[in-house]
């Protein structure tokens, strides 16, 4: 499997576990919402006793200017891998009420100011033409299927889990779903042609049954046939690290049992590639809808 997407040259983890849970930046209790943008730039310095990284960061249209700035990580343990001169991307969550501090999270080395550590985990951040491995995994009926079997087809894939207390997490991102699967319902060629794709990272909760219920709340129907266009499926674990590494999704325990993690939303072509990677919670249906015809269409 290709891990490497060709403009990345290094990554290294960025998911926390439980040890990092009291700090300031990680009161993501189950009240709290925090919406996400892609952050890029270059590290100027990095402060250990604060955990923070002062970066020149690239503009987030329609968020803020290109500046520099100091960040908080959201595990400062993995300061001493970052470097002055480091180009790096990563996930800025900021906090929508308030009263839990902003932070970034994911981060992934894109170049190396100085090449002095390897990386613990290597992710891939799809491009489109990336071909998408066969992922195996196990449907809201409890049948196996596989990406392979969509092909030929225009799939949207993303990532939740049905416990999720954040409305502008999965929930919203699950009704985005719904309301890209009921516009293309409305032109019967086009839902021919596209199939929609919830993958839960949490196997442990995610029964077929579980995932079932998930999917009919939004789809507002449990028969078999409301499924037959979109299926809410569970991958088993080591499977799941895979297509983590490979979609670029992080997730690690949170606090009251809840699992943090971020977003990953992926339009594959028939042929198999992807055609789009949508990273956090700021796209619309509408747009991915306008993306999904275009590719559609483009396939012939
Ligand atoms: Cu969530």
């Amino acid at each position: 499997m290709r891990i490497l997407a060709a403009s990345v040259v290094l990554a290294l983890a960025a998911l926390t576990g439980c040890h990092s849970g009291s700090k300031a930046g990680q009161q993501a209790s189950a009240n709290s919402q925090f919406k996400i943008y892609k952050l890029r730039g270059k590290v100027i310095s990095t402060n250990p006793a604060t955990g923070e990284v002062t970066m020149s960061n690239e503009a987030i249209p329609g968020f803020m200017e290109a500046m520099i700035m100091p960040y908080k990580l959201k595990d400062p343990s993995i300061i001493g891998d970052l470097h002055p001169g480091d180009v790096l991307t990563a996930d800025l969550f900021v906090s929508q009420n308030g009263d839990a501090g902003d932070y970034i999270d994911h981060i992934v080395v894109i170049a190396q100011g100085k090449p002095d550590y390897r990386p613990t985990v290597v992710y891939h951040v799809p491009e489109p033409g990336d071909a998408v491995p066969d992922f195996k995994l196990r449907n809201q009926d409890g049948r196996a299927i596989h990406l392979d079997q969509f092909r030929g087809k225009t799939l949207l894939l993303t990532f939740i889990y049905t416990r999720c207390p954040l409305p502008s997490f999965c929930p919203l991102i699950t009704h985005n779903f719904a309301v890209i699967n009921s516009q293309l319902a409305a032109d019967p060629a086009l839902y021919a042609r596209t199939h929609l794709l919830c993958v839960s990272f949490d196997p442990v909760h995610d029964t077929p049954a579980r995932l079932r219920a998930y999917g009919a709340q939004y789809m507002g129907s449990d028969a078999r046939s409301a499924f037959a266009h979109w299926d809410f499926a569970v991958p088993t674990k080591p499977e799941l690290e895979e297509m983590a590494k490979y979609f670029d999704v992080g997730f690690s325990p949170g606090p009251n049992d809840t699992i943090t993690h971020t977003l990953s939303t992926t339009l594959i072509g028939p042929r198999g590639k992807v055609a789009q990677y949508y990273p956090g919670n700021d796209w619309t249906p509408q747009q991915v809808l306008a993306d999904v015809k275009h590719v559609a269409a483009s396939a012939g």
